[in-house]
């Protein structure tokens, strides 16, 4: 690299130089020649970056006008590229976003053991938490599925509706921690009683948990026994 600031705002800002040796009357010498440095270091995310032709060649990032090289979104992994915004970020397609998509990066549930007995007996409240990172800004229900045989927790469809709790406030971008409660129902089936339940996914959700309103999927820790 030989120097920046060559042309600020336009195209080969940062140029570097070739050296080279030639005799012409016997000795060593050498000159230099400056060079347009896309040479070969990273594809373009999209088109119409900087002077990248296409997002198939291999171009020197940030030398030329609206090139920036993006940093990963959370939780991708991949190769870094360049894109013509600022604040792009690349996905897990390899593609330029301004908005990383939801990712939970943990989730957990933890009793209120309020009568200090080591189970979830009913009515008792169990706190979720988790955090995530990325555009969550749609979530409104977060929940945490847990089982062992003969005893599932999930929203629907298993022996005990749960973990499931409303969360708001989750952000567009960067990390959001979110936390909410569940009650343990007033009755619990017989075949979950004293059964301990291991944390299995977790979830962030638009609405009630259902295909279509799937924000992010994740793992979760989480144990618990139930009582009577
Ligand atoms: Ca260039
Ligand atoms: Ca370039
Ligand atoms: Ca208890």
């Amino acid at each position: 690299m030989c120097a920046s600031n060559a042309n600020p705002g336009g195209n080969d800002n940062i140029v570097g130089c070739q050296s080279w040796y030639y005799r012409p009357w016997g000795h060593e010498d050498h000159d230099q020649r400056w060079t347009d440095v896309d040479g070969s270091k990273d594809f373009a995310g999209e088109s119409g970056v900087g002077e990248y032709p296409d997002t198939r060649t291999e171009g020197c990032c940030g030398d030329d006008a609206n090139e920036y090289y993006a940093p990963l979104c959370p939780g991708v992994t991949g190769t870094r590229k360049c894109c013509s915004s600022q604040d792009a970020k690349i996905d897990a397609n390899g593609n330029c976003v301004v908005s990383c998509p939801c990712l939970i990066l943990s989730a957990t549930f933890t009793l209120s053991d309020t009568n200090r007995n080591g189970r979830a007996d009913r009515n008792e409240m169990v706190t979720l938490s988790g955090i995530a990172a990325g555009d969550c800004s749609n979530a409104k229900v977060f929940q945490i599925d847990a089982s062992i045989v003969g005893c599932n927790v999930e929203f629907s469809g298993g022996d005990i509706s749960g973990f499931t709790t409303s969360v708001t406030g989750l952000g567009s971008s960067g990390t959001s921690a979110f936390t909410g409660t569940w009650r343990v129902p007033s009755s619990i089936p017989s075949n979950c009683r004293y059964k301990p339940v291991t944390a299995t996914a977790s979830g962030l959700w638009a609405g009630n948990p259902a295909a279509s309103d799937e924000i992010a999927i994740g793992t979760a820790t989480g144990f618990l026994i139930f009582g009577t």
